[in-house]
């Protein structure tokens, strides 16, 4: 039912709401699939809030069959009384921008990023239709919007129940979204991450779609945790908990060493993952080295006139999960996204509450310790030699005469010195690399043809890379070093487009790349600067006309459309020559590339590491899932 009398206070709410419909972006970050599902987000945290404050042990999250989100918990309800503005409070907070900051003054509430029900208002304002449907005081209560939001109903009293909790119901609006399909897998991990991080909470996913079900539920969540993260990992130790604080501040912290490489942490401040850390990340990396180095010291792995270990020797491995809840007066956040906690209690809370616990652990533990504290010495001294040879890297220009002659055998160099326009192709093979150097445009596209196979990063050390020559190769030719120190402004080249055949092996080079640039030159897919080349699977001709098909699909339509055609199946780009090759895959006119992005989700890391394990069939499924593959705009036009 619309708004019957429309008076001062609805207009400025209806401006409120279009301001959000106008500028989604501000509000949710875009409109593609992770705006969609950033949706989902903001009603499940105000259902975690009344979860993290005690208040229900269920939340359930529904996929409906035709994309409405339905999300339910067993907390207290949504009180039904009216506000001092005469509306009721429901209405309030699903139409007015902010309006949960107005509500959470009471102290010692633990909130998702500390804003109660902020989200809310913006997700009706992004709807189709919302339903809210509240059982309070035992009454069940219901009010539905339509349209952003700007059709009203009344809140409707349904009838008596014995039962509390609040369930809201959305169908995002195609207009704004485009698309309203939700992933499963994007939800999934989402739920399961809220399960893990509120011990005792069942969280279940239904999807309605496809009839599929999960439930989670852990005495023990950051355990459970660390070893969902670790199911296909080595480990050098069991997972270790430890927890602690203050009235204000509690910790929650969980680690483990496995054999790899790789420093991951993952920090959440009531219940909502801090992206860019902050105060409490800096606290436990201070007590881990502190302690370590103590012990190091203590037990004479140290002498006198030694250096100390580094935090990132101390790191190396670790797999780290600290979770703090905070009460809103402390609460404080910084940086453009507000991922990072900014509130300097935390960082000496979290500091003690680690360092008590661990020097003891550690003295505990000996003969683990003891390991752990030898692997860190490796650690150091592979540093070391790495920082020698880095020495040789360094500068981003010029190259030095090593340098130069390591490249000068394989890379065809472009002519031009355009880093803003200058494309290097990544080849399998020297026969492939001969084609593509012999059909390339040189003024712009560089060759590096990939011979030896490409070493497996998941595991290696900064030394190693160095030592593998077709890596070495590719970071001197890119020219930006790489790791802590890579700067993606002294690139050589704004495309890195990786070419491989359309085969295993070929699947095989473009993950081994992928997991470097990934692990090693982040910035550089982030700024999407990375791709992969399509080359065609088959050529179809007719008399003298070619045509080439992509996929099997693309050739099932080719011989509709031209009836009888002599097919020929390319198992690799060195059948192709040079004009076929330049024609089909690296003409930037006709071509397609396959630009590599990443989600942000705490599940990359994992999927990197079980893609580097022998299981082909895991790889596949996480190249399907994980890498998004976005088809850059296939230029139609020809000049002439
Ligand atoms: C499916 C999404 O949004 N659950 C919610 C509550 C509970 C309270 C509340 C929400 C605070 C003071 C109004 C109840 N009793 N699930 C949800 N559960 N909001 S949203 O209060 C909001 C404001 O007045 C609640 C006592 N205090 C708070």
């Amino acid at each position: 039912m619309p708004v019957k009398e429309y008076n001062e206070k609805s207009i400025q709410i209806l401006k409120g709401l279009d301001a959000v419909r106008k500028r989604p972006g501000m509000y949710i970050g875009s409109t593609d699939y992770h705006g969609l599902h950033h949706l989902v987000w903001e009603i499940m945290d105000n259902a975690m809030d009344e979860a993290l404050n005690g208040f229900g042990k269920v939340i359930k999250v529904t996929i409906e069959k035709n994309n409405v989100i339905c999300v339910e918990d067993e907390g207290r309800g949504m009180p039904t009384g009216k506000h001092a503005s005469g509306v009721p409070t429901i209405q309030v907070i699903f139409t007015e921008l902010h309006a949960g900051a107005k509500f959470s003054s009471e102290s010692g509430y633990k909130t998702a990023g500390g804003l109660h029900g902020v989200g809310a208002s913006v997700v009706n304002a992004l709807s189709e239709w919302l339903e809210v449907t509240t059982n309070y005081g035992g009454y069940t209560w219901r009010m539905t919007f339509k349209n952003g939001g700007s059709d009203v109903s009344k809140l409707e009293k349904l009838g008596p129940t014995n039962k509390t909790g609040t369930k809201v119901r959305f169908l995002a609006d195609k207009k704004i979204f485009g698309r309203i399909e939700y992933n499963y897998e994007t939800i999934l991990e989402r739920v399961r991450e809220a399960a893990f991080l509120t011990n005792g909470l069942k969280m279940v996913l239904v999807d309605e779609r496809k009839n599929q079900k999960e439930e989670f539920c852990f005495e023990n969540g950051l355990e459970a945790f660390v070893n969902y993260l670790h199911a296909d990992r080595d480990v050098l130790t069991p997972v270790v908990t430890f927890n602690g604080g203050t009235g204000k501040i509690t910790v929650d912290f969980a680690f483990q060493y496995t054999d790899g490489v790789a420093d991951s942490s993952y920090s959440f401040v009531n219940h909502v993952r801090t992206v860019d850390g902050g105060t409490h990340v800096i606290g436990y990396k201070t007590a881990f080295t502190k302690c370590f180095n103590d012990y190091a010291r203590k037990n004479g792995f140290l002498k006198e006139k030694d250096d100390n270990l580094d935090g990132s020797d101390i790191r190396e491995g670790l797999t780290a999960v600290i979770s703090l809840t905070i009460t809103e007066d402390l609460l404080e956040f910084e940086g453009q996204t507000k991922g990072k906690l900014g509130t300097p209690e935390a960082r000496n809370v979290v500091e003690s509450v680690i360092s008590e616990r661990l020097t003891f652990y550690l003295q505990e533990n000996r003969e683990m310790t003891d390991g752990l504290i030898r692997k860190m010495l490796r650690a150091l001294q592979a540093r070391k030699a790495a920082q020698k040879a880095r020495e040789e890297v360094r500068s981003g220009k010029g190259r030095n005469r090593k340098q130069e002659r390591l490249i000068s055998g394989k890379l065809a160099p472009a002519q031009s010195r355009n880093a803003k326009k200058n494309e290097l192709f990544l080849v399998e093979g020297d026969s492939a690399g001969g084609s593509a150097k012999s059909g390339r445009d040189s003024k712009y596209q560089a060759i590096l043809p990939l011979r030896g196979k490409v070493l497996n990063t998941e595991k290696a050390s900064d030394a190693e890379i160095l030592r593998n020559e077709e890596l070495a190769t590719l970071i001197y030719t890119i020219g930006a070093d790489f790791g802590e120190k890579f700067d993606v402004e002294s690139s050589n080249y704004d495309k890195i487009i990786i070419m491989t055949d359309a085969d295993t092996d070929g699947a095989h080079i473009q993950v081994l790349l992928l997991t470097f640039f990934y692990r090693y030159m982040r910035p550089l897919i982030e700024a999407g600067k990375v791709y992969v080349a399509l080359p065609p699977l088959y050529k179809a001709q007719k008399g003298k006309e070619v045509h080439y098909a992509y996929s099997d699909d693309e050739l099932e339509e080719i011989k509709e459309k031209y009836g009888k055609v002599e097919i020929q199946r390319y198992k690799g780009l060195g059948e192709m020559n040079a004009d076929q090759l330049w024609d089909t895959t690296m003409n930037p006119e006709t071509r397609t590339l396959i630009q590599v992005s990443i989600d942000d989700n705490f599940a990359t890391d994992k999927k990197f590491n079980i893609l580097m394990g022998d299981r082909a069939d895991i790889r596949r499924e996480w190249i399907e899932d994980f890498v998004t593959f976005t088809l850059e705009d296939k230029y139609q036009l020809r000049e002439g």
